[in-house]
């Protein structure tokens, strides 16, 4: 039977947590998800630099493969956050730290790097808008601080160096490779031009992958024989990958990033689209994700970390939504997108700041606070759907809400009342089923994406909330 050992497990890392989480396919047509490993993750600081602890994620995703081979899967495959990288030399050894997108060494440089014409026409090349955390950008900001890239090393991106210290095997795939920068967003292939510009020659950058293709044994010690896949390594593709759109459906990725989009056929890198500041990402099924990077529930995230310790006690997000949906009354809307907010630090402090600019005063507590970073997510959303419509010209009549953030009922409501249109959520772990599918198509147990969509879609939960009317609200 074709779904015979149809085990697969997927390594799910986001900026906030890693999760390892085995799949498996009954009777041709379910899909059931078992978590058997979860981890924290967070920026670290090294010295100064803001960067990621590779070798507790390393151990941790070792930890869940082990387990995961322990509950019968044969394959895996990784899907992370896009733009970090690290170097590889010809021996292997990792040169220096992965460091974090949001560290400082890259503020302002995106701009700057406009101006003296490195990046003019970036755009129209990759489809990527110039944003600070983009690999070409920490790229440049490296060579800046340490001088050429060594000669020899390779530039893999989180997922493709995870691999590569899994199997040996380096390679990268289309949708990691798109959060670069430096791919060409017609070919699909490295713009060997302007990797020249940031002193990177094409050797240096692995080659783009296949999705479903074969990555090498996984070393795992005693429990051997798990192959690796390349499944959408970016977890946005991924996410994406795990619904059917149709026509006239938008997305809304939401995690630490909330990625708010459509899937197209073609790329759309116009002047229009950039002056939207939207985005052209690889997708699955060779689509196009044009979408805008938003804030997702970082500013919540950090937060809740800051709450806990001012008030001595643990919050639970389930506990904010009540307080939120018993007592928060709208009180004050800000910018999301404020640069000051994607750093960490001090972030009741600066929440603080705006709501005295808006002239509201005194304690704010924890259904102002976290019902007014909902709120203003919810607007900032609605106003990418609206730009998206007005680049595209395509109506949007419906939003999927994907990832974590769909568990977040709050949340989905104001979406649904803010965009005015009906907001499907889930599946919560979207980016996990995606790596999944891309899997189990790899096991020839279906034939296309589609197909796998079509047979597992009904198992997978999802709820649905309806815009209200001004007047209900
Ligand atoms: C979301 C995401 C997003 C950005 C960011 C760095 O997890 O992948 O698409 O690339 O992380």
């Amino acid at each position: 039977h074709r779904f015979e050992g149809c085990r697969a497990a997927a390594i799910d890392l986001g900026a906030s947590s890693g999760r390892v989480i085995v799949g498996v396919i009954e009777d041709g047509q379910s899909l059931s998800l078992r978590e058997v490993h979860r981890f924290e993750n967070g920026l670290v600081r090294h010295g100064e630099t803001l960067v990621w602890d590779m070798d507790k994620i390393v151990a941790q995703v070792e930890a869940g493969l082990v387990a995961a081979v322990e509950a019968g899967a044969k394959t895996c495959a990784i899907d992370t956050w896009g733009v970090d990288y690290g170097l590889v030399d010809s021996d292997g050894n990792l040169l220096g730290p992965v460091v974090g997108y949001r560290d400082a060494r890259t503020e302002g440089l995106a701009a700057a790097l406009l101006e003296d014409g490195t990046l003019a026409d970036a755009y129209e090349r990759t489809g990527i808008p110039p944003l600070d955390i983009n690999t070409s950008v920490q790229i440049a900001a490296q060579i800046r601080d340490e001088g050429p890239l060594p000669m020899g090393a390779q530039i893999l991106m989180v997922p493709d160096l995870i691999t590569f210290l899994l199997t040996g095997d380096r390679g990268t795939e289309a949708s990691i490779a798109s959060t670069t920068q430096l791919v060409d967003v017609a070919s699909k292939r490295q713009d060997v031009e302007l990797l020249g510009r940031f002193g990177v020659d094409d050797a240096m950058v692995p080659v783009i992958r296949p999705l479903g293709s074969d990555a090498g044994e996984v070393r795992l010690g005693d429990h051997a024989g798990m192959r690796m896949v390349r499944a959408c390594e970016h977890d946005t593709a991924s996410a994406v990958a795990s619904i059917g759109l149709e026509p006239g459906d938008a997305f809304i990725s939401c995690g630490t990033w909330s990625l708010v989009g459509v899937a197209r056929d073609t790329p759309l890198a116009t002047p229009e689209a950039l002056a939207a500041g939207l985005s052209n990402e690889s997708g699955p099924d060779a689509s196009t994700l044009l979408l805008a990077n938003c804030t997702g529930l970082w500013i919540a995230q950090q937060l809740k970390i800051e709450m806990e310790e001012s008030l001595g006690r643990g919050l639970t997000w389930q506990g904010v939504a009540e307080e939120v949906r018993a007592s928060y009354a709208s009180t004050f809307l800000f910018d999301t997108e404020d640069p000051s907010l994607a750093r960490p630090g001090d972030m009741l402090g600066k929440l603080e700041r705006l709501a005295r600019e808006e002239g509201i005063e005194g304690d704010l507590g924890v259904a102002t606070l976290f019902g007014s970073v909902y709120e203003s997510l919810a607007r900032q959303y609605a106003q990418v759907i609206e730009r998206l419509q007005r680049v595209t010209g395509d109506p949007i009549e419906r939003i999927r809400v994907i990832g974590g953030g769909s568990r977040n009922a709050v949340l989905c409501q104001m979406v649904a009342d803010e965009c005015g249109l009906p907001v499907i959520a889930g599946p919560a772990e979207a980016s996990a089923v995606g790596n999944l599918l891309v899997q189990f198509c790899a096991h020839g147990a279906f034939c296309s994406l589609e197909d796998a969509r079509r047979a597992v879609g009904s198992s997978l939960e999802c709820g649905t909330y309806l815009p209200r009317a001004a007047s209900d609200l």
